[in-house]
């Protein structure tokens, strides 16, 4: 059966939102999440462990699959439903024969190729960005734009398509109408100090009427 993506993916922001994913995670809960992927760079792997851990204990509160950002041994550690891999990452052959069939394995591309390249590998959803530029993640690749979401969703079939990268408020209609079937975002959320669970329930309100 085919995976369906929630129309808004949040993932989690330690140094944005001054909280550990933990507790993000319980707050995104409370805004409607489904589906969170942890993100976390350069900790020493007994403490990203740890913390994955406490993050799966906390989506199983309120049922919320938890994906792990770049880290296939970390993900399986943690009893995580997956992992998120950059192209930098182990390949996603080699995560699913780790993994397993169950496993939600997503793959992040920069382009129309790299796109049309990860629709013939065993993954579950596809990622394309930065759509916009962004200041949340160093050394992107170059933008592309609405008109990239379209070119990718031409050349990868049904497969289902998550769009990040400087995705505001206004923008997610613009992008879901494009091909995503998902939002992934990060300083939308945690961009100020306003409460965590309005401000994504606000979101998917949006993107549930478009
Ligand atoms: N990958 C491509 S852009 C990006 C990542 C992780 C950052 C997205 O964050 P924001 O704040 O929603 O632009
Ligand atoms: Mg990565």
């Amino acid at each position: 059966m085919k995976f369906l993506l929630p129309k808004i993916y949040p993932i989690t922001d330690r140094r944005l939102s001054g909280m550990p994913h933990a507790e993000l995670i319980r707050q995104l809960a409370r805004g409607g999440a489904s589906l969170i992927q942890v993100r976390e760079k350069g900790l020493p792997s007994g403490e990203f462990l740890a913390m994955a851990r406490d993050a799966v204990a906390a989506g199983r509160e309120s049922d919320v699959k938890i994906i792990i950002n770049d880290r296939v041994d970390i993900a399986m550690m943690s009893g995580a439903a997956g992992v998120h891999l950059g192209q930098n990452d182990l390949p996603p052959e080699a995560a699913r024969e780790i993994l397993g069939d169950a496993a939600i394995i997503g793959y992040s591309t920069h382009s129309v190729e790299q796109a049309a390249a990860a629709a013939k590998m065993p993954i579950d959803y596809i990622a394309i960005g930065p759509i916009y530029p962004t200041d949340t993640k160093e050394d992107t690749e170059p933008v592309i734009g609405i008109e990239g979401i379209a070119a990718v969703r031409a050349a990868i079939g049904s497969i289902p398509l998550v769009a990040i990268g400087g995705i505001s408020n206004s923008r997610i209609s613009g992008v879901l109408a494009a091909g995503a079937d998902s939002v992934a975002m990060i300083s939308a959320l945690y961009g100020d100090n306003s409460d965590i669970p309005s401000r994504l329930s606000s979101l998917i309100g949006i993107a549930n009427n478009i």
